[in-house]
């Protein structure tokens, strides 16, 4: 698809427009300034495949196909990092994933969340509503340092007098800087109950887009033309967590609690791209400073 069709189709400046404009950068306009295109890291269709730049942690495993970042049974608590190589987050990130919430003893218990951190290919957060990648208090879990977490959060915390949490089920960005990361509310960056319910069993597709200055989330309508459930502006990776190398690990985690409402977390797919961006001078941009890139390059 050209730039041109791109910006067409679409009613706003989409991130297939940056992809495309990204194409045509690679291979018409500075191909003496470094790499531009699309840079497919990683894309497992499913985890039957050689897993070995995977690290499972915790209660994490793969079985049949899927990775399984718990279990149904209570206080567990899993990741799964991609450890073939750190992630470079001065570019675009953009990360899909498939899962199924399923095995419920009752209405179903902790969640899960994409996270970006700096500790290492082993790290892991605490069981129950610290979701494998926080603090939790309660138990004297200490979450991940260096992290920034997208939680997508199935039970309400407030309700059990545990810390401020929205009601369930939520999106929620979450970060303490270089500080062990947190569940409390008082430290997300911004958050939206969804209408969509992840814990039916069935399977759901999560997308995370993010642009140095803007995050993304998608939840089910995935598509470039699709509205994200959360926008976040006003994040960016390489400051917020003191990145020496602009390079992060990236992962998956879950967990369930105490309760016996406790569930499966099931990935069943998971890709990553990034596209780095031609102008030194627009890592601070959004979409909209980038439909201008593309505009500018169209008339060069
Ligand atoms: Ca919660
Ligand atoms: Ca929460």
């Amino acid at each position: 698809m050209s730039i041109r069709t791109a910006l067409r189709t679409s009613g706003r400046i989409s991130p297939l427009a940056i992809c495309a404009a990204g194409v045509v950068f690679a291979s018409a306009t500075v191909a003496s300034a470094g790499p531009t295109a699309t840079n497919k890291v990683f894309e497992y269709n499913d985890f039957s495949g050689n897993l070995s730049d995977l690290n499972f942690v915790g209660t994490a495993t793969d079985s049949a196909g899927s990775v399984f970042l718990t279990g149904n049974g209570r206080r567990e608590a899993g990741a799964v990092w991609y450890n073939g190589q750190q992630i470079d987050v001065s570019t675009i990130v953009d990360t899909t994933f498939n899962l199924n919430v399923a095995n419920l003893n009752g209405t179903g218990a902790d969640g899960f969340a994409f996270v970006f951190q700096d500790e290492s290919a082993n790290a892991i957060g605490g069981a129950g509503g610290a979701l494998g990648y926080a603090d939790n208090p309660i138990r004297g879990d200490v979450g991940i340092t260096r992290s920034v977490a997208i939680e997508f959060d199935l039970w309400d915390n407030s309700i059990n007098g545990n810390w401020p949490d929205l009601a369930d089920p939520h999106v929620s960005v979450h970060t303490r800087g270089l500080l062990s990361n947190s569940p409390d509310q008082t430290f997300s960056l911004g958050g939206t109950v969804i209408p969509i319910n992840l814990s039916d069993g069935a399977a759901h597709d999560v997308r995370i887009l993010y642009v140095p200055g803007l995050l993304q989330i998608f939840v089910d309508d995935i598509a470039d033309t699709d509205t994200p459930v959360l926008t976040v502006a006003g994040i960016d990776l390489v400051n917020d967590l003191g990145l020496g190398d602009n390079s992060l690990f990236v992962g998956l985690t879950a967990a369930t609690g105490g309760q016996t409402n406790a569930q499966t977390h099931q990935i069943n797919s998971w890709s990553l791209s990034n596209f780095v961006i031609p102008s030194p001078g627009s890592l601070a941009l959004g979409f909209g400073g980038l439909g201008l890139l593309v505009r500018r390059k169209r008339r060069a």
